[in-house]
């Protein structure tokens, strides 16, 4: 085992010199023969020969030890430790005197431990430190890659990916080289990530076959991610019983089909023995599912839960269920309901391996959604939310937008009010997955400050309750190690409030969606409203807005429970930010905050795209002080988020006056 560095790729945040205060020391491990305790002995040694300091041998002197509290010949230092059981993955740390101690019931534990030393620096060994006990707070930490093996036409190889192609295939086979996997799985480990989905939720045919004759190439990226910690799971079709195995059903009630994926998943273990288990999107935007054949989507994951269950397997089903053929002239039907109406009345229904994955919003990815209620709804239920850490509504990888805030707030939030349980205690037991916005370009993320989504997720999925502005100095800290304090704090003030920049100017108030079909990039405020796809925001001459009220609209506020279902009912008590996502008002209905709909549009559409400006003039102060191809790269990226920030500016402002009339107060140049 030999730790990875790619030449030419971006260490993100982990470059050599974050393992400099760690590496400088004398370092016992004490582990088992396990893959990841061979990869911490591996991180230590790789760390030891770069900054100076020794692997120890038992019995020598230390200042740093990692340990299974199981092995033998454990450092007084280490056995004052023992005690209470500190849990899978988890590792207690104490500083005392004058040695480091990472103390862990599993090699797992160990190698969080270690990528904990890393993050502290020097700090890990300065002055003493109490025991802490560090424990993952959700169980699962899933990134789901929407990699395809052929490139799409439409979609490009990666869906919604905007960091080139796929880090798995190459031409339509396996990439022949690695390292790269790898490289990720270890980027991952540092942040807690315990879980890869490594194919799009829309299988088409040749990633179905990953499940049967291709499953050599799922065993070869297991084997890379497996040393870091991390399981590998697969999206699978649901219709490949008849797909790949020539049955003329995939009704998962039928004894032949049950008896397929029996027999296909046992295949899967007898290759990949810690395979993880299934993804799947069923009856979901033309995907094949369970109605079919009037089956329920509990018949459908339960069946997959059977055969993954001798294994230890799990499998995640996605919730994202709706009609995407509907009528727009329909007012009653709305898609915010479509999840709770299919899921919640099969609460209870599922087995205990089968995890409903529920996206944050009732919708798909906005900017600003109010939390799924699904989350709320199934308590029989284990359940993992979906966040989306690819851009493909948040800038695509070409704006700044530090979703860390959004996800905070989402993990946060209290369905029954303050005081009682937050969506985060919820999810414990399920997970919290996120669709990956890494893929082959040489900065993983297309844009190098998205590498901050992806290490605020893993983050956030061990410790939810972790400031995000915190883990956004943290991730600053890591990837510009050295860097003078103009350039930290000029990170922090370009990213730390970018997500709200970016809502202030894009779709206003909750209200959603007002981006280009298919690709949805930039702004187009009608282009889904005359579509099938229920994703209106209702402008007329007179207002704007969704009517989701039990009393004169769709009925979704009652999908809540109290006091949220009140909350967003009632016009005056609902949060101005969700305004347009519950009610349909008038223009010159004034918020809470004291300013009319209309202005508050036009004053953040001014605010959101001076902000954007603000963002790369703040950039410019560091050329010279970083990287110079990645201070191109970051400024080639700012131009187009300024000008796309004015585009979006001029579209809506220019719309909302046209509809409404209503003159800027102040006089601004509308067009
Ligand atoms: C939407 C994406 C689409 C995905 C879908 C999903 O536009 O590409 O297939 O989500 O989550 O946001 O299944």
């Amino acid at each position: 085992m030999t730790v990875p560095h790619v030449p030419d790729v971006h260490p993100a945040w982990l470059p050599p010199e974050a393992f400099r205060a760690a590496g400088a020391r004398r370092v016992l491990v004490l582990g088992d023969d396990s893959a990841p305790a061979e990869t911490v002995r591996a991180e230590v040694a790789d760390a030891c020969e770069r900054h100076g300091g020794a692997v120890a041998a038992p019995g020598e002197a230390c200042d740093l030890v990692l340990a299974l509290s199981s092995a033998a010949g454990l450092p007084a230092e280490a056995r004052a430790l023992l005690g209470p059981e500190i849990g899978a993955e988890g590792f207690v740390l104490a500083r005392r005197d004058g040695v480091t101690v990472v103390l862990a019931d599993d090699p797992a534990g160990l190698l969080y431990g270690w990528f904990e030393v890393a993050r502290l620096g020097e700090a890990a060994f300065g002055e003493a430190r109490p025991a802490r006990a560090h424990r993952p707070a959700l169980r699962r930490r899933m990134l789901d890659h929407w990699d395809n093996i052929d490139v799409h036409p439409v979609m490009g190889q990666v869906e919604r990916g905007y960091s080139g192609g796929s880090i798995f295939w190459l031409d339509g086979a396996l990439r022949a080289d690695l390292t790269r996997v790898r490289a990720y799985g270890r980027l991952l480990a540092a942040t807690g990530v315990n879980a890869v989905a490594i194919n799009n939720v829309n299988v088409h045919t040749a990633e179905a076959h990953l499940l049967t004759d291709r499953l050599g190439e799922v065993a070869a990226v297991a084997a890379e991610l497996r040393p870091y910690g991390i399981r590998v799971h697969l999206s699978v079709n649901f219709a490949s019983p008849i797909t790949l195995g020539g049955l003329d059903s995939a009704d998962p009630l039928d004894e032949a089909v049950r008896e397929w994926w029996t027999r296909t998943t046992g295949r899967v273990y007898e290759t990949i023995p810690d395979f993880g288990g299934y993804v799947v999107k069923a009856d979901s935007e033309g995907q094949p599912g369970p109605f079919a054949y009037g089956r329920s989507h509990a018949d459908g994951a339960n069946m997959l839960a059977d055969a993954l269950a001798p294994h230890g397997g799990v499998v995640f089903w996605r919730a994202f269920v709706y009609n995407h053929r509907q009528d727009w002239r329909d007012r009653s039907t709305d898609r915010a309901r479509a999840a709770h109406d299919h899921f919640a009345p099969l609460d209870g229904r599922f087995r205990d391996n089968a995890i409903l994955q529920v996206k944050y919003g009732p919708m798909d990815f906005q900017t600003r959604e109010p939390v799924s209620p699904v989350i709320a709804a199934m308590p029989a239920t284990r359940l993992a939310v979906e966040l989306q850490v690819t851009q493909e509504y948040t800038g695509q990888q070409r704006h700044v937008c530090y979703l860390g805030p959004m996800w905070s707030e989402v993990l946060g939030f209290r369905f029954w009010g303050p005081g009682e349980r937050a969506v985060a205690d919820v999810a414990a037991g399920g997970g919290l997955v996120a669709v990956s916005n890494v893929g082959d370009d040489p900065y993983w993320t297309g844009h190098p400050l998205a590498q901050a989504n992806l290490y605020a997720f893993g983050r956030l999925a061990w410790s939810p309750e972790l400031d995000p502005a915190a883990i956004l100095d943290e991730w600053i800290g890591l990837t510009f190690p050295g860097a003078s304090g103009l350039v930290r704090d000029t990170l922090h003030e370009m990213m730390d409030g970018s997500w709200e920049t970016y809502e202030r100017y894009t779709a206003p108030l909750g209200v959603g969606f007002m981006v280009r079909p298919g690709h949805h990039y930039g702004p187009d405020v009608d282009g889904y409203e005359y579509t099938p796809w229920g994703t209106y925001h209702f402008a007329d001459r007179d207002g704007v807005g969704v009517d989701r009220t039990r009393a004169t609209g769709t009925g979704y506020t009652g999908q809540y429970p109290a006091p949220w279902s009140e909350v967003y009912e009632s016009l005056a008590e609902c949060p101005d930010e969700l305004l347009l996502f519950f009610h349909h008002v008038p223009y010159e209905h004034v918020l809470q905050s004291g300013v009319t709909v209309v202005q508050h549009i036009y004053d953040t559409h001014f605010a959101g795209a001076e902000e954007a400006a603000g963002i790369r003039l703040a950039w410019e102060k560091l050329a010279g002080s970083v990287d110079p191809a990645l201070y191109a790269r970051v400024q080639e990226r700012l131009d187009e988020q300024v000008r796309c920030a004015e585009e979006w500016r001029d579209q809506v402002n220019t719309y909302f006056l046209r509809k409404s009339g209503v003159p800027d107060a102040r006089g601004r140049q509308i067009y």
